[in-house]
C-alpha cells in the first residue's frame, strides 16, 4: 500500500492522561504511544486498526505510581527479587528524548536516563539505560539497553513487562513453551511444560527459563508473535478475579483484558562490567 503524504510517517509531542508522551505515527496507520514517564509505551495500533496493549481505566499517571499497563520497564530488579522497590525504580522516572526519527516506512524513538542522587539512594551505581521503539507496518520492535558508565561491574535482573490486550483471557492460547522449564512463583516449584501451549484458567505468574523460540498469543483474532532476543527468560502473569482485586489500579473485571507476556533477566543476574553495555529485544508481530 502506498503511503500518502497526510499520513508519512512521524513523531510527535502530545499529552496522555496528563503526562508528556510522544506518538509514532508509523506506516500503513500503525501509531504508538510513548510516556516520557518511565519510557512506558501505552498504546500500538497495528495496521488493521486495532489496539494491542492493554492499559486500565484506573491507571494513574501523576507518577505517584507506575502505570498500570502498556510496557513497564523494569530495572534493576525484576519483580520483589532483591531490597529494591518491586520492579526498580525507573518505571516512575522521567526519561529524555535521545533520538527520534521516521523514514517512509519506520519511525523510531530513543529514550534514555542515567543515574542521579534519587537513583543512587536505591542502587549505588552509575549507568545510562535506554529504550528504543521502532514502529513498522507489521512489527513493533522494544529495544533495551544497560550501559555501565561506573569504574566498578554492577549486576540486574529486569523485565520489558508487557501488557497485551485480550477479548477474554479465558480464551487464549500461548504456544513455544513446550519442554520449557518454568518457576511457578505462586507456589515455588519448578516445572517443564508438557503441553502444547499454556490456556490461563486461573492466577498465573510463572518465570519460563532460557526461552530459545518465539511465542505465539493466540487471542480469538488477535493472534501475536513474541520473539525476544538477549533476554533469557518469559514471563506469563495473570492476576486473575481475586489478583486483580488486590490491585487498585485495576478495575474489577481487567484480569480479563490483559495477559502480561514479559521478555524478562529474572531467573539469573546479568553481570555488566564496567564501560561495557548489554541489550535486550521484544518484538511483536500481529499476525
Ligand atoms: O511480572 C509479574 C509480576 O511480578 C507479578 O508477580 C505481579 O505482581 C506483576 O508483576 C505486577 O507488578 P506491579 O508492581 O506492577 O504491581
Amino acid at each position: 500500500m502506498m503511503t500518502s503524504a497526510t499520513n508519512k510517517p512521524g513523531i510527535e509531542e502530545i499529552d496522555f492522561h496528563g503526562t508528556p508522551a510522544l506518538r509514532l505515527n508509523g506506516p500503513n496507520d500503525t501509531s504508538a504511544v510513548i510516556s516520557k514517564l518511565g519510557a512506558q509505551l501505552l498504546s500500538w495500533i497495528a495496521a488493521d486498526g486495532r489496539e494491542r496493549l492493554f492499559v486500565s481505566k484506573k491507571a494513574i499517571f501523576d507518577g505517584s505510581v507506575p502505570i498500570r499497563g502498556g510496557v513497564p520497564v523494569c530495572f534493576p530488579q525484576f519483580a520483589g527479587q532483591g531490597s529494591l522497590p518491586k520492579h526498580g525504580f525507573v518505571r516512575t522516572r522521567q526519561w529524555d528524548v535521545e533520538a527520534q526519527r521516521a523514514g517512509d516506512d519506520y519511525a523510531l524513538l530513543t529514550l534514555t536516563t542515567s543515574d542521579d542522587a534519587a537513583s543512587r539512594a536505591h542502587w549505588p551505581h552509575a549507568f545510562k539505560i535506554d529504550l528504543t521503539v521502532m514502529l513498522e507496518a507489521d512489527r513493533l520492535d522494544i529495544e533495551f539497553g544497560v550501559d555501565n558508565t561506573g569504574d566498578a561491574p554492577f549486576s540486574f535482573t529486569g523485565a520489558l513487562h508487557t501488557y497485551l490486550r485480550v477479548v477474554q483471557v479465558e480464551d487464549v492460547t500461548v504456544e513455544g513453551t513446550y519442554g520449557v522449564s518454568y518457576e511457578d512463583k505462586l507456589t515455588g516449584e519448578v516445572k517443564k511444560d508438557s503441553g502444547t501451549h499454556v490456556s490461563i484458567e486461573a492466577e498465573t505468574d510463572r518465570i519460563y527459563r532460557h526461552v530459545t523460540r518465539p511465542l505465539m498469543l493466540k487471542a480469538g483474532n488477535l493472534t501475536v508473535g513474541i520473539q525476544s532476543d538477549g533476554f533469557p527468560d518469559a514471563v506469563i502473569w495473570n492476576p486473575w478475579v481475586e489478583g486483580c482485586a488486590r490491585v487498585k489500579d485495576m478495575e474489577a473485571d481487567d484480569w480479563r483484558r490483559m495477559l502480561c507476556i514479559e521478555a524478562a533477566v529474572a531467573s539469573q543476574p546479568v553481570v555488566v562490567a564496567p564501560g561495557e553495555s548489554w541489550s535486550g529485544r521484544q518484538s511483536l508481530v500481529p499476525l
